[in-house]
C-alpha cells in the first residue's frame, strides 16, 4: 500500500490527501512532525532530501517529493476522475489558480519563513500574521477575478473538483486559522470552501478530521 509521509497542519500534506481521496486511493499515514524537527531526520530526508513534508511512497517504494507533482502522476496514474480539464485553455487556467496558491502565496507562510521573522528578524506575532495575511490577500484578490472569469462554481473551475480546488481549500483554512483572515470579501472562494465542506474527499482530509 502507498505510504503519505505528511502533518496534519501541512498545506502541502493537505493537498496530497484530498488528491489521494478524491481518486480512491489505498494508501497509509506516517506522521512527520514539523514541531518537532522530524523532516529534517536522517531516516525522512532520505525519502525527501528537501526535508519537508508531505512525500509519497508507492507501491513499489519509489519516493514521491513536491506536492503538484505527486498529484500530477496521481492524475496520469489514476486517471478518474481528472484533476485537469480537457481544453488546453481551461487547463492553463485551473494550473494557474493551483500555481497562485502553490508557487507565491504557500512558500512565504511555510514555518522555516516563520521561525526566520521570529528567530532572526526579531518580528513579533502580531507583524507576522500581518506579513502572512497580506501575500494571502494579493493570491486571493487575484484568484477571486479569475474564477469570475471561467465557467461558474461551486468550485474554482466548474462543477466538480479540479487540480485549483485541491490547492484553494487548504489554503483557505490555514488563511482563517493561523491569520484570522477574513474571507468576507471572497464570495467565490467561499463557495469553493462550502463546496469542499460538503465533499467526502475534502472532508477526510482536513487537518481537523486527523
Ligand atoms: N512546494 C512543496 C512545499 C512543501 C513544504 O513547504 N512543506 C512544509 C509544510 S506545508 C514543510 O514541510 N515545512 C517544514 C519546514 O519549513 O521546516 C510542496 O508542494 O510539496
Amino acid at each position: 500500500m502507498m505510504v503519505l509521509h505528511d502533518y496534519f497542519r501541512s498545506g502541502a500534506s493537505h493537498r496530497v490527501r484530498i488528491g489521494l481521496n478524491l481518486k480512491g486511493a489505498a494508501y497509509e499515514k506516517r506522521a512527520v512532525d514539523l514541531r518537532v524537527g522530524a523532516q529534517k531526520a536522517p531516516g525522512y530526508t532520505a525519502l525527501n532530501p528537501q526535508g519537508l513534508a508531505p512525500t509519497l511512497v508507492t507501491d513499489d517504494g519509489t519516493a514521491l517529493t513536491q506536492s503538484l507533482a505527486i498529484l500530477e502522476w496521481l492524475d496520469e496514474t489514476i486517471p478518474s476522475p481528472p484533476f485537469l480539464p480537457r481544453d488546453a485553455i481551461d487547463r492553463a487556467r485551473v494550473r494557474a489558480i493551483a500555481e497562485i496558491v502553490a508557487c507565491d502565496i504557500h512558500p512565504l507562510g511555510n514555518l522555516r519563513v516563520v521561525r526566520w521573522l521570529q528567530d532572526t528578524a526579531q518580528c513579533d506575532d502580531a507583524r507576522i500574521k500581518a506579513f502572512m495575511a497580506g501575500w494571502v490577500k494579493e493570491g486571493f484578490d487575484a484568484i477571486e477575478t479569475l474564477i469570475g472569469q471561467g465557467p461558474g462554481g461551486p468550485w474554482c473551475w466548474g462543477a466538480a473538483p479540479t487540480l485549483a480546488d485541491i490547492c484553494v481549500a487548504p489554503q483557505i483554512y490555514a488563511a482563517r486559522s493561523r491569520y484570522d483572515f477574513d474571507m468576507g470579501p471572497y464570495s467565490r472562494l467561499r463557495a469553493v470552501e462550502a463546496a469542499a465542506a460538503a465533499h467526502p474527499a475534502f472532508q477526510q482530509a482536513h487537518p481537523e478530521a486527523e
